[in-house]
């Protein structure tokens, strides 16, 4: 039965969603971690990109959070999504990320920043020049250079897509064997530094090729799959993991662009990316927890101003459509928005960026959400995605 939407009070009392952002699970939007340690214990400032996007940030992010040593996060605007923050480009001219300052020294690079973290906290498990570590980040960077090939130049015909697929497949051929080389689904008998080199590109890499390609690289290496599933089983990871929709979006302007072949199983792919089912995508292996609704929900509510103001319509037709959505994501009940619901929904949609504002499952909900309302009000889509640029997603307009 059609319902009316819930006021913005009423819904908040739909959710008790809270975590502790300092000393609770990884999460992309603290400022500080402290791990149950006072603040002065803090001696590390980690510089990241706003949209918790940046891999080489991902990496440096996972091992302070492995190795739980307390520091602070400053974020900064990637060129891509608008403009670099002056006091950013006085500290670091190149503008790039991450950087990170150790007792007041900055450091930039990620490898060289794992290095020196190495140097005063100790490894985790494995150190970045140990003799077993060291072939194995050749590896990952010959598997990276593989995908490059692949994905970010034009293929000037079927046959010439297909050599640069086999291509990446002879290298991934070889990280299965790496990863078949021991007891576990670890690189290393145990987990470590190895596992935190290959995350940010293994996860790029299993979005884009799953929806340029058409191939599922969590499903055809089954070691792969076991390392993905091993990896999901760290809090940490969770916390820093991002979704196929986020990555091949974000990915055109950060690559140069990346190239779609035609094969039939490609053009399926991009469909249930952009437009569902998210639930069963393999971009996640674990369980839905119980509150990804509240999670959801808990989030729009925190921005739902910012949201409101920079969606295309007119603020009081998306606050009505955006709570006809939150009411059906929270009662199961269709709730149709007014006139020019469907393409206001659908612009949010888009623009879930995970982890950034909320965590996996929360993000697939709350879309699915928006779809199911918007599909109510009729079938108008927003304008497509940009690909050269995101700055559709300029931090500066969400700033609190
Ligand atoms: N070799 C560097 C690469 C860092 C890098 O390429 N960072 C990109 C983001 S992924 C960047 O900061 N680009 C500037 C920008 O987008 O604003 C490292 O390992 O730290």
């Amino acid at each position: 039965m059609a319902v009316e939407p819930l006021s913005w009070d009423a819904l908040a009392a739909l959710t008790n969603f809270e975590i502790d952002p300092v000393h609770g699970p990884t999460n992309a939007q603290a400022r500080l971690r402290l791990f149950g340690q006072p603040e002065s214990a803090v001696r590390v400032t980690l510089y990241r990109d706003n949209h918790a996007w940046c891999p080489y940030c991902q990496k440096v992010w996972l091992w302070l959070e492995e190795k739980q040593i307390p520091y602070r996060i400053e974020k900064v605007t990637m060129f891509c999504y608008g403009e670099k923050e002056a006091w950013y480009k006085r500290k670091v001219p190149s503008g790039m990320l991450p950087a990170l300052e150790l007792d007041g020294k900055l450091i930039t690079e990620s490898d060289d920043i794992l290095m020196a973290l190495e140097r005063t906290f100790g490894p985790l498990v494995h150190g970045m020049t140990d003799r077993a570590v060291v072939p194995l980040r050749q590896l990952e960077r010959r598997l990276f250079r593989a995908w490059c090939m692949w994905l970010c130049y034009p293929s000037r015909s079927a046959q010439e897509d297909q050599r640069a697929g086999q291509q990446f497949q002879g290298v991934m051929d070889r990280v299965e064997a790496a990863l078949g080389s021991t007891s576990g689904p670890y690189f290393l008998e145990a987990f470590g530094t190895v596992d935190l080199v290959f995350t940010p590109y293994m996860e790029r890499m299993n979005a884009s090729l799953f929806y340029y390609k058409g191939y599922s690289m969590r499903e055809v290496n089954p070691r792969f799959g076991a390392w993905c599933d091993a990896m999901e089983s760290r809090l940490t990871y969770r916390g820093t993991q991002s979704d196929f929709h986020t990555h091949v979006h974000d990915l055109p302007p950060q690559m140069g662009g990346c190239y779609s072949n035609d094969l039939p199983q490609t053009r399926q792919h991009q469909q249930r990316v952009d437009h569902g089912p998210w639930l069963g995508l393999p971009d996640v292996g674990y369980a839905e927890p119980e509150n990804s609704r509240q999670e959801a929900l808990h989030r729009v509510i925190k921005h739902r101003a910012n949201i409101i103001r920079v969606n295309p319509a007119p603020d009081a037709l998306m606050d009505e459509a955006l709570r006809c959505a939150l009411t059906h994501l929270m009662t199961g009940e269709p709730c149709p928005p007014p006139a020019g619901g469907d393409a206001a929904l659908r612009y949010l949609r888009d623009r879930i960026s995970v982890p950034r504002d909320m965590s996996i499952y929360a993000a697939k909900r709350l879309r699915a959400d928006l779809e199911v309302t918007a599909a109510l009000a009729g079938d108008q889509q927003p304008d497509p995605l940009p690909v050269n640029h995101r700055r559709d997603q300029n931090p500066i307009n969400f700033a609190a």
